[in-house]
């Protein structure tokens, strides 16, 4: 009888307990979810801002954009100019001082979340660049593409074959030369955007007699140089 009533109250302690295990466990599961959920459902990642300045107006405009799920939205922006003060950012601003500059931009949500600062760097330039043909050199006798002497008779340029045209390109302390356009009177044209071994083209159109060369310079304002001419004399078949 003392047994049978040992074995009835571990039968009630256990029909006791298992709900109260599947209770807790429950509890756990809900637990773990409503963490998933909140993981899902925070903002915990900064906006980003991204800075335009308008070339021709010197007028700057800083947009950001908040990220998180959801984002909490974007509560200040902030901006510091060549490394002065750090101001609030409200609207576009004109910055027309001419050369080199330096913005660092940041912005923070509504939640907290800091953006790192980044620094983004331009140049304000009004001044147009100048260009000066260097090849082919005055009075020169060229074959296929390549200097063989000064001409002795006569001190104009002659190009037999192919014409090797170079040009130097310079935009002081400005934005930088971007390309030079070269274009010639019988209608061929090409550019070089890659000043780092040079301006250059190489000529290879048929022509014969007198040719004239012109070369222009773009800096990276947009802003176009005077251009620079020159007239040899060409006999090139156009042959590779
Ligand atoms: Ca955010
Ligand atoms: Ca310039
Ligand atoms: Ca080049």
């Amino acid at each position: 009888m003392k047994r049978k009533n040992s074995l009835e109250s571990l039968l009630v302690i256990c029909f006791l307990l298992v709900p109260l295990v599947y209770a807790g466990a429950a509890t756990k599961l809900n637990d773990v979810e409503n963490n998933e959920i909140d993981m899902l459902n925070v903002d915990n990642e900064p906006p980003v801002t991204f800075i335009y300045v308008d070339s021709l107006t010197h007028m700057i405009t800083l947009v950001a954009v908040d990220y998180g799920n959801p984002p909490s939205g974007v509560k200040a922006t902030y901006y510091g100019r060549d490394g002065g003060d750090i101001k609030i950012y409200t609207e576009p601003f004109k910055w027309s001082e001419i050369g080199f500059h330096s913005f660092t931009i940041f912005s923070v949500d509504y939640a907290g979340n800091w953006e790192t600062r980044r620094t983004f760097t331009f140049t304000n330039d009004s001044t147009p660049p100048t260009v000066e043909i260097t090849s082919p050199e005055e009075g020169k006798l060229y074959l296929n593409g390549s200097p063989i002497m000064s001409r002795i008779i006569d001190n104009k340029t002659l190009c037999i074959g192919k014409v090797p045209v170079a040009a130097n390109a310079d935009d002081g302390t400005g934005s930088g030369v971007s390309m030079v356009l070269f274009s010639f009177s019988n209608g061929d044209s090409g550019y070089d955007n890659d000043g780092s071994n040079g301006f250059t083209y190489l000529f290879n159109g048929m022509h014969f007699g007198a040719l004239t060369i012109t070369a222009v310079a773009i800096d990276n304002a947009g802003l176009t140089s005077t251009p620079d001419s020159m007239t040899v004399d060409v006999y090139n078949l156009g042959l590779i």
